[in-house]
């Protein structure tokens, strides 16, 4: 039997419960036949797949920690280290109520490829915890990521694995994690990114990822001779990717019509006002219902909707499985030019085929999203050496790091005969490195 369909058979038997680490892993596979099968003997003697698809290490732990009114709860802490082929561990903490292993997993696969297309020496892994961070205290999240680190120091090092932020972990989580850490260790060292700017954090990665996005979308459409300046573009969510791929996308000249949250999504014809959605979100935590109070103009929709607004660009900067088969049906049926995942795997499978049937440009998140931890890992050169470089100094990187991740897919897809489906050459791209690094370290 082919190596690959027997590695998907095992895989849905062993894990039939992990429905979304099946999906991520099931499209890099299929992706990966042009490499694996000319030499699939030797591939498959050597075990690459399965030992690329069972984590090197999964540890679950409990999260107690103390609310306002001095009750107890319990949480179940994660972190899946994955792959460290070609670098420390490094990947992102998720806190929302929907987390569980197969959501940990299938973010801790991409973060491999992720990685490692950055050129960057990262490996990957991911964490984080069922804890639900809204409408929570301040005392009662340093209570949760006090309690959280209690355990996960145990793991986690600057040059062993790296953690950083992901949905529900922003710059105040890692402060708390950062503090408890140092406390019990004794140790001021890069052990989190996303850090505060005082305390050994770098300038720019607040943006990176939503800047990132746009500097990849910029050159994917420059290369297929469409100018990014006066088009228009829909976004989904309303946190730390999407602010900062609203503000890139207007730096350069496109009109950003949408946002939203898990309650509802706002429509704003004029372009969405960044200073109030900052003030809305980062600094008052509010809900979007706020929006319409800063700009009279705007609409606010309850529950989804985004996808069926008429625009150029759509960028999914949410959560996974968010742009169905449906809104792919819209996108394509508006006259959508191209889509890039500012999010983790936000297409559904269908979805994805669809909009490649229609010849919609779809820049996959593993390329398009790598910026925020390419960024991080800027920031754990400039933890090693003790400086702190300039906004512009890290910019400037960034954006030449998202081009040179466009040219390597862009290149693989090609290279294979895929031309532009940048899904297989990312896929590619990023995997080829990882496995001259396994190859070269034997069996282990
Ligand atoms: P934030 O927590 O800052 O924001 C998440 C946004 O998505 C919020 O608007 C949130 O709405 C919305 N959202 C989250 N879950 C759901 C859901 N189940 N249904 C509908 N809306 C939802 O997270 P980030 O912006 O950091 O992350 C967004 C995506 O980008 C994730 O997929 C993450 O993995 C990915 N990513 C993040 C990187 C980073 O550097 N932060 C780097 C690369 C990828 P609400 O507030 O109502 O929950
Ligand atoms: O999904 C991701 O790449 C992140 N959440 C960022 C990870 C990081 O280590 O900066």
């Amino acid at each position: 039997m082919n190596y690959i369909d027997e590695t998907i058979k095992k895989l849905n038997a062993k894990y039939a419960n992990q429905p979304e680490f099946i999906q991520a892993v099931t499209e890099v596979l299929e992706s990966l036949r042009p490499v694996i099968e000319p030499n699939q003997e030797a591939y498959k003697r050597d075990a690459v797949l399965e030992r690329l698809i069972e984590p090197d290490r999964q540890i679950i732990f409990r999260v107690p920690w103390i609310d306002r009114d001095g009750n107890a709860h319990v949480n179940t802490g994660y972190r899946v280290q994955f792959n460290n082929a070609i670098g420390p561990y490094k990947g992102g903490l998720r806190l929302h109520p929907s987390v569980n292993i197969s959501i940990i997993k299938f973010l801790g696969f991409e973060q491999i490829f992720k990685n490692s297309l950055t050129g960057l020496p990262i490996g990957g892994a991911k964490g984080g915890s069922d804890f639900d961070p809204k409408g929570k205290t301040d005392r009662e999240i340093m209570s949760f990521c006090k309690n959280f680190m209690l355990e996960l120091y145990k793991y986690i090092g600057a040059d062993t694995d790296v953690p950083a932020g992901d949905i529900g972990t922003g710059a105040r989580e890692i402060g708390y994690m950062f503090g408890t850490y140092k406390r019990i260790k004794s140790l001021h060292e890069g052990v989190l990114t996303g850090k505060g700017l005082s305390y050994g954090g770098s300038l720019a990665r607040t943006e990176a990822t939503g800047y990132g996005l746009l500097y990849l979308t910029e050159e994917m459409l420059k290369c297929n001779g469409i100018e990014v300046k006066g088009k228009t573009a829909i976004v989904s969510g309303s946190g730390n990717v999407a602010t900062y791929a609203i503000e890139k996308a207007q730096q350069l000249g496109i009109k950003v019509l949408t946002c939203s949250d898990s309650n509802g999504w706002v429509y704003d014809p004029d372009g969405i006002d960044i200073a109030a959605l900052k003030e809305i979100k980062e600094v008052n935590r509010q809900r979007l219902t706020e929006y319409k109070k800063y700009r009279p103009n705007s609409e606010y929709h309850e529950g989804r909707g985004v996808w069926t607004v008429k625009a150029d660009i759509a960028l999914p900067c949410a959560t996974q499985n968010e742009l169905n088969l449906e809104d792919a049906k819209a996108l394509v049926a508006n006259g959508c030019i191209a889509v890039a995942e500012g999010a983790n795997m936000p297409t559904t499978a269908d979805a994805v085929k669809y909009l490649q049937d229609n010849n919609i440009l779809l820049a996959p998140a593993k390329a398009a999203n790598a910026g925020g931890v390419a960024t991080s890992a800027l920031e754990m050169s400039q933890n090693s050496e003790r400086l702190n470089w300039t906004f512009e100094e890290v910019d400037s990187k960034l954006r030449s790091i998202m081009i040179n991740i466009f040219h390597n897919m862009d290149d693989a897809a090609k290279k294979y005969g895929m031309e532009k489906n940048y899904v297989a050459g990312a896929n590619i791209a990023g995997f080829e490195k990882v496995l001259n690094a396994m190859m070269a370290q034997g069996v282990c």
